[in-house]
């Protein structure tokens, strides 16, 4: 046994306790001490069952996570888990707070379960690029029958205490202390004299091929390209034709299969640092300042959005629009938001009503915010504008409070200066719909306090958003980036590649949609104000895509108005590739002389790739990101970056930098304006060094 496993006697039970901070995952030292608390467990006459606990908040957060990659070592969970599967004597656990993978592995290892009230359980490792790989996928469907299991593992998702104890992947529900409650469901169980019940030795519910099809069919679709999920399906169906020990068999293949792919690699990054933008030094032991009640400036969708999160979050909100007709389209926008909430089961109704009633209010008079603890200004995107609103927030506000802008691209530096408490601004960049999208990008101006940038962070987790911390510049870490790479899509498509193409190509690499379909969606506006904004500043050797200038006069501005870059009609999903707008494009390559090329998907998606890492790599060298790891978390959780990729920086070092830099020299032969290797790339494919070596 080791320190992190506990073994005691008490009341004629063996209790083995798992004691491994923070989440009791199951790494080498708790196997040990779990193998050995068990084989104790076997040869202590006096105890007449055995009870599994975690200690602390949850039961077992699963196996170590860091430990993927490397070397396995003994034991491993599966025979641990046969191990205790194989006892003589009734096995139970107690589950609180949650049981995932490896340790909802062990839960099933156990004869009877307990689930404690608000505890969640599920199998999550698809999640991460694996398929559970210690019994999960042949135990799963013995309890809960093969189409709960079809529901959950290929999806990786959990179900409450109550649910798994309705699809029998627990017995029963408790409250109260876990330890107390696994001894008293134990005892219970003695006395009925109860035996014990190995999930391994229950046959597998029959069933059809039917449902493997279609979950196949079903995930084909939906993970565009995630090997996982599709590999966890044919776990399952070897449940159902295999006896535990070669169905226990053919999932440690699969399982070992996915171990070694690019895709858990990626994915485990992606976990680990998600979990690691908060880690700044600047904000390391520095207290945030209290916030319970914020101000909203501006209700149009980004306003209301950012007032529908803080609000869902427990957050007093008032919100201040110009007229008491803006202020009342404001509020029945977040109302309708609010409602959104309640019918995808974010939210109960009364507390829906409950806020709306106590929580939420509006004004039209700054004066409003006078109590308020911090404030996010969401209006227009105009230098004068803000500072007039920076001017009346300096008069409003109460010492103390931190004023926060929302803009996209200007100066935060500027807008700081503006006031006479630059030190108490910041930036709060929220995505939009800013209710649904999870990224926040915390841009800290020179003269940002340090506790204003650590309450900026706080603010952040209270809200469920993920925050990255950006220096000032135009559009910061990601909107910088994005017109990078737009501006390779615009180059590519000048060149010969239609728009169409470009999309389709960088679609095939798995995000979520292309420039083009992006452009319609957000608007063309947008770009066309973008353009109209640079055009003073703009270089004589940059490439403007007139064709889009074109969609912008002829009134075609996306979704909103039914054609941009695409056709789109009533009832129809998608839009519909335009011939007029191909044309468009070729009136602008004669225009400026071109003569059109082939290009394939593959360069297509390397060009984009490019362009997107060496801007990312003078926003890292530059400081506006502090570590590759923070462009990679902006690109996951505002951009749709393909999670199994890892993001774009995790992506950049699987291809190799000193290729990547290779590429880039090649495109400058022929467009030196536009393509040149960064310095930051340079210097680490000189020294044969990766991204991640930067992250820390
Ligand atoms: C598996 O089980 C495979 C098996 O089928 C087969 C094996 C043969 N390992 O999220 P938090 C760290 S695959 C190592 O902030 P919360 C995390 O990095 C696994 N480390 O806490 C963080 O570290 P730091 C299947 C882990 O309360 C700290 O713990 N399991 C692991 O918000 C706190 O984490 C999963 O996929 C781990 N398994 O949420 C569950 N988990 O402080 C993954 C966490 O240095 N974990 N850490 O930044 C979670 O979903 C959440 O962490 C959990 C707690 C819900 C448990």
């Amino acid at each position: 046994m080791t320190d992190k496993v506990r073994y005691e006697l008490i009341d004629g039970m063996a209790v083995i306790t798992i004691d491994n901070p923070p989440v009791n995952a199951l790494g080498h030292a708790v196997r040990v001490g779990l193998l050995g608390a068990i084989e104790r467990a076997a040869g202590d006459d006096a105890a007449r069952a055995t009870l599994i606990l975690g200690s602390g908040k949850l039961f077992l957060g699963g196996a170590d996570i860091s430990e993927f990659g490397k070397p396995p070592k003994d034991p491993w969970l599966p025979e641990i888990i046969a191990r205790l599967e194989g006892l003589s004597k009734p096995v139970v656990c107690a589950i609180q707070g949650a049981a995932l993978g490896g340790g909802l592995e062990v839960a099933l290892g156990c004869h009877y379960r307990l689930a404690m009230k608000g505890a969640k359980l599920g199998l999550p490792e698809v999640n991460l690029g694996i398929i559970p790989g210690a019994g999960g996928t042949q135990r799963m469907p013995r309890v809960t029958g093969v189409a709960a299991a079809l529901e959950l593992i290929p999806a990786g998702s959990t179900v409450s205490a109550e649910r798994a104890v309705e699809i029998g992947l627990a017995d029963r529900l408790a409250t109260g202390d876990p330890r107390e409650a696994g001894l008293a469901y134990a005892r219970e169980l003695i006395e009925q004299g109860a035996g014990p019940r190995p999930v391994g030795r229950m046959p597998c519910p029959e069933h059809g091929a039917q449902a493997f099809e279609e979950a196949r069919a079903l995930w084909s679709k939906k993970s565009s390209g995630e090997v996982a999920r599709l590999a966890s399906i044919d776990a399952v169906e070897a449940a159902t034709r295999l006896a535990i020990e070669p169905g226990m068999a053919e999932e440690r293949r699969i399982f070992d299969e996915m171990i070694n792919t690019p895709q858990r690699a990626a994915l485990i990054h992606a976990f680990f640092i998600e979990r690691k933008t908060a880690k700044l030094p600047e904000i390391d032991g520095v207290a945030p300042r209290d916030i319970a009640k914020i101000g909203v400036i501006g209700g149009g969708t980004m306003g209301a959005g950012i007032a529908t999160a803080a609000l869902t979050r427990g957050l007093d909100v008032t919100l201040v629009e110009r007229d008491d007709a803006s202020a009342e389209k404001a509020a029945g926008t977040i109302a309708r938001n609010l409602d959104g909430a309640v019918k995808r089961g974010k939210l109960a109704q009364a507390q829906r009503d409950a806020i709306l009633k106590d929580t939420f209010r509006t004004a039209t008079d700054y004066d409003a915010l006078s109590g308020t603890d911090l404030v996010i200004e969401a209006v227009f995107e105009d230098m004068d504008v803000k500072k007039q609103v920076f001017a009346e927030l300096d008069r409003v506000m109460k010492p103390g409070a931190v004023l926060a802008t929302n803009t996209s691209y200007l100066d935060v530096n500027a807008i700081a200066r503006s006031t006479s408490r630059p030190a108490d601004v910041i930036g709060l960049h929220f995505f939009s719909p800013a209710h649904v999208m999870k990224l926040l990008e915390v841009v800290v101006a020179d003269d940002t306090a340090n506790d204003v940038t650590a309450t900026a962070f706080a603010l952040a987790k209270t809200m469920g958003k993920t925050a990255v911390r950006a220096g000032v510049c135009d559009g910061f870490i990601g909107n910088r980036i994005l017109s990078a790479y737009r501006a390779a899509a615009d180059r590519m498509v000048l060149a010969g590649a239609s728009p169409y193409q470009v999309d389709r190509a960088v679609k095939a690499f798995g995000w979520p949609m292309g420039p083009y379909e992006m452009g319609d969606l957000a608007g063309l506006d947008i770009g066309y104000a973008t353009r109209q904004r640079k055009a003073a500043t703009r270089d004589p050797r940059d490439v403007v895509p007139t064709w889009a200038d074109e969609l912008y006069h002829l009134g075609r501005l996306g979704q909103k108005t039914g054609r941009g870059y695409y056709i789109y009609e009533a009832g129809q999903r998608g839009g519909k590739e335009d011939p007029e707008v191909e044309a468009l494009v070729a009136k602008a390559r004669e225009a400026q002389g071109v003569t059109p090329r082939d290009f394939s998907d593959e360069e297509i998606q390397r060009r984009y790739m490019a362009a997107m890492v060496n801007e990312a790599a003078r926003v890292v060298d530059e400081g506006i990101a502090r570590r590759p790891l923070d462009v990679d978390v902006t690109f996951l959780y505002g951009y749709g970056f393909p999670r199994w990729r890892g993001g774009p920086m995790h992506w950049a070092d699987t291809v190799g930098l000193a290729d990547l830099k290779a590429d880039i020299e090649r495109y400058a032969e022929e467009d030196p304006f536009f393509w040149q290797p960064a310095p930051l790339l340079q210097r680490l494919a000189s020294e044969n060094r990766t991204f991640a070596s930067l992250n820390g």
